[in-house]
């Protein structure tokens, strides 16, 4: 649809964002009185004619592409058909303008956003006791030391200083008194009614509250007396108003995450398509292009952090539908409960890195996640943050991919419970779980790793092999395939350690919900890259080049035989036809740590959470990560 436009900014990861163009199967039809505009020559002058020659509310530089605009409408947003789109048939054949594209609406969904059983907690006392996820001793009925390990980053010094995390949301409250001097108003923007004041909309009867809660989550002010404590409360916080309308759009979600890159170090998002376990969805092509710009020039190059909540669709959707969360480019989160169980609205899949800690099974109010408005229970990604935030001065050369190598490698699996899907290890001993990913972050584990962090080596990518030919799938038997391959050994893009891989998939299914999709590496481990969706009752699209996505094989060596397996679960006689697999391998070529060191490491800490045992070893694994780095280098 867009493909008139002409990006100035080519990013390296171009080649690959064309296999990962996504063509969701939401509602169609819908249209937006948002425009993509581009002038043939001019600039801000002649756009603002433009604006009100044709009664525009107002118009908006876009950070990407040439001579691109996004042009909002005068009154509130409403959609309408696409007939009725006469006003920008007549801006279509204006002389100055080159191009007009009416914005599609889609939906996106707020996540982590239960009132549990409807109780309250009141704001009124200081909160931090109650924030268990900080500091758990058991508080809440909670499982004592099951936390994020934060007090020990604090103890170090790190706090989140230097560092700004933008929430993308519905705004948050910058006035409110325990985030007002960690505000960022400079990085913040309102994209939903295009201003730079990302305040919340406040009804009669509703309170948009949402983005206003992860703040807190991440930047509480500490020491002030008022509510609870930030995980990075040091750190500032920028608010990116960009859910408040009725639908999403492109160009919106794009001017949002591209937002100030080399000011704003953290995006989180707690939202994506609708968890209703029938919807796969992702970004579009404005966004996909942003995200790509963004992990490759956000930050200095070093490139922006895009962390992302899992979703909360429970056992009835599978995040690898949704092509945020799939994304490389995330840091997709899932949560855990203050016992260890998954929340039950927890969805999961082989593209979760790792987990965090929200409410979401029990009646006890505290048991919640306390922040600084007066509705406490959610859960999300930003907790996480803590982490990630507290990095800059440890060493500012932290690329995103170094961010999720330390994740990868200080996740702990803790006292993590999953009651369908076992703890299992993979080919260099990383323990995973389908569905917390590499387990619980560690702060303090995470703080100490970087100290000493060298970044790992270049990213290469391999096309591992392709299956094109067709292959029907049947209720009786399921369907097995090879690729066998050398990881382009040989070549420039050899790759021998593992980061991401996909497997993109085009089939088409008589009933999608029912179709089972599993992928087993050279080295034995099976991910589950789509379970069953009872919901999912489509019969027409399927899955058009799907990138699946999984983070199992992190570490491993690709080469040797991989295997795909799929079938029919359920009552119903089903067929279906698979007509692409694509197997692409994304990692390093020349030897970082991992082979050597991560088995001891993981396998020692599941083994005793004691801290003397902890230290011993993550001296002895930076010590040995140290003398490997020289030598790899
Ligand atoms: C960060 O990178 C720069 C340039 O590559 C280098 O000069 C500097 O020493 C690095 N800093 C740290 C703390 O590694
Ligand atoms: C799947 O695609 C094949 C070949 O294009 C077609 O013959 C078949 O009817 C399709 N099946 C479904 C369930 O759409
Ligand atoms: C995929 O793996 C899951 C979990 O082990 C299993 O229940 C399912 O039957 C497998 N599906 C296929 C098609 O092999
Ligand atoms: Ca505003
Ligand atoms: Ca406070
Ligand atoms: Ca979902």
């Amino acid at each position: 649809m867009l493909g008139t436009f002409k990006y100035g900014t080519a990013a390296v990861l171009i080649l690959f964002s064309a296999l990962l163009l996504i063509t969701g199967d939401a509602e169609e039809g819908i249209f937006t009185n948002h425009l993509l505009v581009q002038l043939h020559e001019g600039g801000d002058e002649e756009v603002h004619q433009l604006t009100v020659e044709y009664a525009f509310g107002s118009a908006r530089k876009l950070p990407f592409g040439e001579r691109l605009y996004h042009f909002y409408p005068r009154d509130a947003p409403k959609t309408r058909r696409k007939r009725s789109l006469r006003r920008h048939q007549r801006l279509e054949k204006d002389q100055r303008v080159k191009n007009v594209i009416v914005q599609e609406g889609f939906a996106r969904q707020k996540r982590g956003y239960r009132d549990i059983n409807g109780i309250d907690i009141s704001m009124n006392d200081p909160l931090f006791t109650k924030q268990w996820y900080l500091i758990n001793t058991g508080q809440a009925d909670g499982t004592p030391g099951l936390d994020l390990n934060v007090a020990e980053a604090w103890k170090m010094g790190y706090t989140g200083k230097g560092v700004t995390i933008a929430i993308m949301d519905d705004g948050i409250d910058y006035l409110h008194p325990d985030l007002a001097s960690n505000y960022n108003a400079e990085a913040s923007y309102d994209f939903s009614s295009n201003d730079p004041y990302p305040y919340p909309r406040y009804t009669d009867d509703w309170f948009n509250s949402h983005g206003t809660r992860c703040a807190g989550e991440v930047s509480a002010v500490a020491h002030n007396n008022i509510c609870g404590v930030g995980v990075a409360y040091n750190s500032k916080v920028a608010g990116i108003r960009m859910l408040d309308q009725p639908f999403m759009t492109d160009i919106i979600e794009a001017s949002s995450i591209s937002h100030m890159p080399q000011i704003i170090d953290i995006y989180s998002a707690s939202w994506g398509p609708t968890d209703d376990g029938k919807t796969v969805d992702g970004p579009r092509e404005l966004t996909l292009q942003a995200m790509a710009d963004g992990v490759n020039k956000g930050r200095a190059g070093k490139g922006s952090i895009y962390v992302w909540a899992s979703g909360d669709g429970g056992s009835y959707d599978d995040c690898n539908c949704d092509g945020y969360a799939s994304s490389m480019w995330t840091i997709s989160i899932n949560s855990a409960i203050n016992d260890g169980r998954t929340a039950l609205y927890d969805e999961s899949c082989s593209s979760t890195l790792a987990s965090t800690f929200s409410n979401g099974r029990k009646r006890n109010p505290e048991a919640g996640v306390v922040s600084s408005v007066s509705v406490c229970r959610f859960h999300g990604p930003e907790m996480y943050l803590f982490a990630v935030v507290l990095f800059r001065n440890i060493c500012p050369n932290l690329t995103w991919r170094d961010m999720q190598h330390l994740t990868v490698l200080t996740s702990k699996r803790n006292k993590l419970h999953d009651e369908v899907h076992q703890w299992r290890r993979n080919g260099v001993g990383l323990e995973f779980n389908h569905l917390f990913g590499y387990g619980v972050l560690d702060a303090g584990g995470m703080v100490k790793l970087a100290r000493d962090w060298r970044t790992v080596p270049e990213r290469f990518h391999c096309v591992a092999g392709s299956v094109q030919e067709a292959h029907k799938i049947q209720s009786s038997e399921k369907l097995s395939l090879v690729i066998s391959t050398d990881a382009c050994q040989g070549k420039d893009n050899f790759v021998r350690y593992l980061e991401h891989v996909q497997a993109v998939v085009t089939v088409n299914a008589s009933r999608r919900g029912d179709l089972s999709i599993n992928m087993t590496s050279p080295m034995g481990t099976k991910s589950i890259l789509l379970s069953l969706r009872p919901r999912d009752s489509d019969a027409k699209v399927g899955f058009d080049k799907w990138p699946f996505m999984t983070t199992h094989t992190w570490g491993e060596d690709p080469r040797g035989t991989w295997l795909l397996e799929m079938g029919f679960r359920g009552e119903a006689p089903q067929s279906g036809v698979l007509k692409e697999w694509t197997v692409m391998l994304h990692g390093t070529q020349s030897a970082p740590y991992i082979d050597q060191v991560v088995r001891d490491y993981q396998s020692k800490l599941a083994m005793s959470k004691k801290e003397e045992l902890e230290e011993e070893l993550d001296e002895a694994v930076e010590r040995s990560l140290k003398s490997l780095m020289r030598k790899g280098n």
